[in-house]
Formats: structure tokens, C-alpha cells, sequence
């Protein structure tokens, strides 16, 4: 089996261009994709998570990571057929980005097309993106007590535009709870990046 400690290291480090180079040459070998993600990647992010929990990082460590792992899954995420389209984003007032850019990147590791509209995203972006984009899961993130209700406005707001049936909402950030998505109607919750993955398979195939 493929060693894929030096890619491990690498992200769990921050290296960005260690992280490129050594995915290039992994490419370059034929390695299987899935596993890569799944095998090194994953675990990596789950490492420096582990390592910011228990404050041996903080976000600087944090933000190096997430640009070492984004290096390695601009390079992967082109190829594959997609197995279903996110849109995702911060609602509307939260400005917190870091665990909302794991998911997608993850999301896009497991092979979905993900179409990212950053931070502070009002209900009705959401829904313009859904509609130009024909996406099957809407994921929202939320770091604030204060901004967290802003999920229910927008779950609200594609009930009022007749399409809350053609989509799956999909929530999580520090102060999420599956109480609170079953409180708001959302179809699932997920406290981590690598669980957001087997979430929105489990949604799509429901
Ligand atoms: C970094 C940070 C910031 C940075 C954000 C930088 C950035 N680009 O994101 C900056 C400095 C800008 C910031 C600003 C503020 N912050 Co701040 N911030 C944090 C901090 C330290 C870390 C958050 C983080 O990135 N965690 C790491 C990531 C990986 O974890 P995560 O986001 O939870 O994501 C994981 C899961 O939740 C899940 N997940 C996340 N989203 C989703 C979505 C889906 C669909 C799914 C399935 C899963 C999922 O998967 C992720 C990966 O495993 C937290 C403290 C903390 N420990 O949470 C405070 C914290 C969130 N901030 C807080 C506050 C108060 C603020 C400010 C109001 C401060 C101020 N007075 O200005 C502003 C608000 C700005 C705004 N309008 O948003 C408070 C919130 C308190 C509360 N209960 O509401 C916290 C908890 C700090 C504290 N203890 O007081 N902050």
C-alpha cells in the first residue's frame, strides 16, 4: 500500500507547497484518488482539529492547514464524474469561515460539485444560487448564537418560494446541535467536515 505519511505531514504542518508537490507526484504514480482523501487527507484536517481542540494549535496553525489541504484538493476535485450539487455558505451576519471551507473541501473530496458563496450570505443568495445552479443540498454553517437563527430564516425563506422540497438542508458550526436542526426542520447536522460527507450522501439517497 501507497506511504502517504510525507502528504500527511506536509498538511498536518501547513507546507501548501510540499502538500502540491507531493499530491502532483502521488497523481503522477496513479494512486487511487479515494483513497488518498480518505486514507491521508481526512485524517490529516482531523489531526490538526484534534491539535487546535486541545489548544497544541490555534488559527494561524489552523488557516496554514486548511490552504495545505486546498492545495491538494484543487488538484484532485477536477476529475471524477460528481455525484451531487452543494451550494454552501455562512448565514447572513457571521463572518466565520474556516470549519464552512473544511466542509466544502471535504464535500469536494467526496466527489461533489460544490459551489462555495463564502460568508455573511443572506437567505435570498442562497436561493439564487440554488435555482442558477440546480443544487440537490444547501449547507449552511453558523459559529454565532447570534447568526444561527439565521438558518431557520433561510429554511423559512425557500418554503415561501415554493422550493423547500427540492432540497436537503444540511447545518453545523460550534453552537449547532442535532436538537436544533430537528427544531428547525433541517434535514441534517453534523459536528465535523468528515461527517458532512456521509451526511449528504445519506440525504441524496433518502
Ligand atoms: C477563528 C475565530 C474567529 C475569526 C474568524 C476567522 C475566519 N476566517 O473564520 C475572527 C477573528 C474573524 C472572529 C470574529 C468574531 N468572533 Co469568533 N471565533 C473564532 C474561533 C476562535 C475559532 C472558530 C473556528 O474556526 N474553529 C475551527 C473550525 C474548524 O471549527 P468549526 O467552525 O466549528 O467547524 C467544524 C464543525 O463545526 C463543522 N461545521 C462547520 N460548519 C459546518 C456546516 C455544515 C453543513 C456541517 C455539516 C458541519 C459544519 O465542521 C467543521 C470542521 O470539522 C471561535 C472559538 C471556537 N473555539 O469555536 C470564536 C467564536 C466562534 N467567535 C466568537 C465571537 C463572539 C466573535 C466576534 C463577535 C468577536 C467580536 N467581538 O468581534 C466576531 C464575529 C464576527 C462575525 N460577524 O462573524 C465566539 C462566539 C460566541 C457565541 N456563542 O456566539 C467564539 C465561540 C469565541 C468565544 N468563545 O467567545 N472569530
Amino acid at each position: 500500500m501507497q506511504n502517504f505519511q510525507p502528504l500527511f505531514d506536509a498538511i498536518v504542518s501547513g507546507n501548501a507547497a510540499e502538500a502540491r508537490t507531493l499530491t502532483q507526484k502521488y497523481i503522477a504514480e496513479n494512486v487511487n484518488q479515494e483513497l488518498l482523501v480518505k486514507d491521508c487527507i481526512i485524517p490529516a484536517m482531523s489531526e490538526v482539529g484534534r491539535r487546535f481542540e486541545c489548544n497544541e494549535y490555534f488559527v494561524p496553525e489552523l488557516l496554514l492547514a486548511n490552504r495545505a489541504m486546498k492545495e491538494c484538493m484543487k488538484l484532485l476535485s477536477s476529475s471524477g464524474p460528481k455525484v451531487g450539487r452543494v451550494v454552501i455558505g455562512t448565514v447572513k451576519g457571521d463572518l466565520h469561515d474556516i470549519g464552512k471551507n473544511l466542509v466544502a473541501a471535504m464535500l469536494e473530496g467526496g466527489g461533489f460539485e460544490v459551489v462555495d458563496l463564502g460568508v455573511n450570505v443572506a437567505p435570498e443568495k442562497f436561493i439564487e444560487a440554488v435555482k442558477a445552479k440546480n443544487a440537490q443540498i444547501v449547507a449552511m454553517s453558523a459559529l454565532l448564537t447570534t447568526t444561527m437563527t439565521a438558518m431557520q430564516a433561510t429554511i423559512d425563506a425557500f418554503k415561501q418560494a415554493g422550493l423547500r422540497d427540492q432540497v436537503k438542508f444540511l447545518i453545523g458550526g460550534a453552537p449547532i446541535t442535532q436538537k436544533y436542526a430537528d427544531e428547525i426542520g433541517a434535514d441534517g447536522y453534523s459536528d465535523n467536515a468528515v461527517g458532512a460527507v456521509s451526511l449528504a450522501q445519506k440525504v441524496l439517497s433518502r
